[in-house]
């Protein structure tokens, strides 16, 4: 009887072990960027240097300028709140825009022209 219960328990450590080894692992192929925050990264798949922003950037420095491959938009939702992200391809909010991001949005791969073109972004309040 003892000996059943030792081994349930170390059966029940064992999978909470496992599960615990693959949400991690999960976590990491998702966006980790910060509640509250607008994620850009240098490399597709949230990989490379990754620059986080709560507000708005109008003019992107390194490594992250020109560099933008894949996004994410962690930011606060709710009624009357800038919670959209549009990134330019120029500083100051000029030029194209390249991906404008809907709240919780992540994208993993850039396509066509929006790869490495971003250069400043604003929140508002639709894209
Ligand atoms: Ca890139
Ligand atoms: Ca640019």
């Amino acid at each position: 009887m003892t000996i059943k219960h030792k081994s349930t328990a170390l059966l029940a450590a064992t999978l909470l072990a496992i599960g615990t080894a693959v949400t991690t692992s999960a976590a990491a192929q998702a966006a980790s960027c910060p509640s509250g925050q607008f994620c850009a990264w240098t490399d597709a798949d949230f990989g490379g240097q990754r620059t986080n922003w709560s507000g708005d950037d109008h003019d992107w420095e390194d490594p992250i300028q020109d560099e933008d491959s894949s996004w994410a938009n962690h930011g606060i939702s709710g009624p009357g709140i800038k919670d959209h992200v549009q990134v330019y391809e120029n500083p100051g909010l000029a030029g194209f825009g390249t991906v404008c991001l809907a709240p919780g949005q992540e994208i993993a791969s850039p396509s066509g022209w929006a790869n490495d073109s971003g250069d400043s972004h604003t929140w508002k309040m639709e894209c």
